[in-house]
């Protein structure tokens, strides 16, 4: 693919938009950059930027340079649907998200993750697995750091894994991931997608430039992947935490059948083809809990052995694994009440899945900025689990009205208010859970701020 000299546009300067400008930069691009805020990152870039010949243009798109452009490249939160986006197509104007463009310059073998929750401890306790397998591993996507910035680096890997978003998903055209995992598809971001259908087909074009050679990992329970299948062309792998699967989970151990291979997996570090055809993982050492943990373990566990890990590798990396921070996380007990900050909980089904790990009453905070969730869901779980319903931030309301009336609620201002109010109502044995179903954008800067605030909140009790 050809930059030099290549009048390029990069649309959002976050994380993404500045890592694409340094390396097109680099690669003797022509670069304008972009941004609808007009202070999307800080001042030293901008001067670095304006030093390397960058046109800088905040506080809104222009027209003129959408359609002067050779090639625009977009960020992941930048809607591919925007209407100076639409215009530059139709005058055939390339417009391509930052994963579409860097992958073109990728010749290693690329695993990805998707899936509405989990994606972030999945991708990374496979890249834990890969590393502990002798593998150079580069992780990074959705999970924060961009692939741009690989491409752009000296050292090279054995293998790329990546958390890849829907948002990602949607404007991809050649991305061929060797391996692709889709975890779960539960309603999320439909504030961004026309329904769920819509949100569905965009998590499952992971698969979609496969060739027979590669591997499709998929949950047997998802019912939106499942209705998709026939249309994969690689070859397919299930998980099942419930029932008859390619690799099923027991309360000790996973064991993966690998029925009718058609696929070799990629070779291990000393280039030797896995020929077996059973596999066992032990789960008696995990330091991680809940039914959707280990379904985490099994897409990662599948996804690693496909790339080329070792069995004994994957072992050491499934035994040493302590889970990642806002997550389930157990902050502290006070006179018999755990408090855990579960504030990546942002959509309806995290809920119910961290809902689903507790036999004691719940004291439930949550709330948040809704993206167009179905709080109806929320109904039976919270009315089953939880003693005491805490609601905060701009989708309390909706939440409220979306469940049980005969469950406890009260309305709060601010979390330190929420734990404080929590901590009169627990009585010794319960659980003080902070899981939001929101995102957190109303009242913190992301889910790790809203989290730390809880964390010192309980501290402060
Ligand atoms: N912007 C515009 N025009 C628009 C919309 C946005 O100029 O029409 C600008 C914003 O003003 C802002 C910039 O675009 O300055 C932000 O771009 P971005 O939202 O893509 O943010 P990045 O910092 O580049 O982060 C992105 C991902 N963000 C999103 O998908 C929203 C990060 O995922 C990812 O880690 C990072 O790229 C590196 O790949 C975060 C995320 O929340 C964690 N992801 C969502 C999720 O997990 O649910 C999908």
């Amino acid at each position: 693919m050809d930059i030099l000299n290549k009048q390029i546009l990069v649309v959002g300067l976050g994380i993404t938009g500045v890592a694409l400008v340094r390396y097109l930069c680099r690669q003797g691009a022509r670069v304008t950059a972009t941004d609808m805020s007009s202070e999307p990152t800080s001042e030293n870039v901008i001067r670095e930027f304006r030093e390397s010949g960058v046109t800088i243009e905040l506080g809104g798109h222009r027209p003129g340079s959408v359609l002067r452009a050779d090639m625009i490249v977009i960020s992941p939160g930048v809607p591919h649907t925007l209407p100076e986006l639409e215009t530059a197509r139709a005058r055939n104007i390339p417009v391509l998200g930052e994963i579409e463009l860097a992958s073109r310059f990728v010749n290693e073998p690329i695993i990805a993750v998707t899936g509405t929750n989990g994606k972030t401890t999945a991708t990374t306790l496979l890249a834990h697995m890969l590393t502990e397998s002798g593998f150079r591993v580069f992780v990074g996507g959705n999970i924060g750091s961009p692939l741009i910035g690989y491409v752009d680096q000296k050292e090279k890997a054995d293998r790329i894994v990546l958390e890849i978003s829907s948002f990602q998903l949607d404007t991809i055209d050649t991305f061929r991931p060797r391996v692709a995992v889709l975890l779960n598809t539960t309603e999320d971001h439909l504030d961004r997608y026309a329904n769920m259908a819509a949100y569905a087909e965009s998590k499952c074009r992971i698969f979609q430039n496969q060739k027979e050679s590669d591997f499709a990992i998929l949950n047997a329970n998802d019912s939106w992947a499942m209705s998709r299948i026939n249309n994969i062309l690689s070859q397919t792998l299930r998980f099942n935490a419930d029932g008859p699967g390619n690799a099923q989970i027991y309360d000790d151990h996973i064991d993966w059948r690998v029925d009718d291979r058609k696929a070799s997996f990629l070779p291990c570090p000393d280039g030797i083809h896995v020929k077996d055809d059973e596999f066992r993982l032990d789960l008696s050492s995990v330091k991680i809990h809940g039914r959707h943990n280990m379904e985490n373990i099994c897409a990662a566990f599948m996804a690693a052995l496909a790339a080329g890990g070792t069995l004994s590798g994957i072992q050491a990396a499934v035994n040493r694994f302590e889970g990642l921070p806002h997550r389930m996380t157990h902050v502290r007990t006070v006179n018999g009440v755990s408090y855990i900050d579960d504030s990546k909980a942002t959509n309806v089904d995290a809920v119910v899945r961290a809902l689903e790990c507790f036999t004691d009453p719940v004291i439930l905070i949550m709330g948040g900025r809704d993206k167009a969730s179905p709080f109806e869901s929320l109904q039976d779980p919270v009315s089953r689990h939880a003693r005491h319903v805490i609601l905060i931030g701009e989708a309390r309301y909706a939440i409220q009205n979306a469940l049980n009336p005969d469950t406890p609620m009260t309305m709060i201002d601010s979390m330190a208010d929420a734990v404080r109010l929590a901590s009169r109502l627990a009585k010794s044995g319960d659980v003080v859970l902070l899981s939001p179903a929101c995102a957190s954008f109303d009242m913190f800067t992301s889910y790790g701020h809203r989290g730390n605030v809880f964390r010192d909140a309980v501290e402060a009790l």
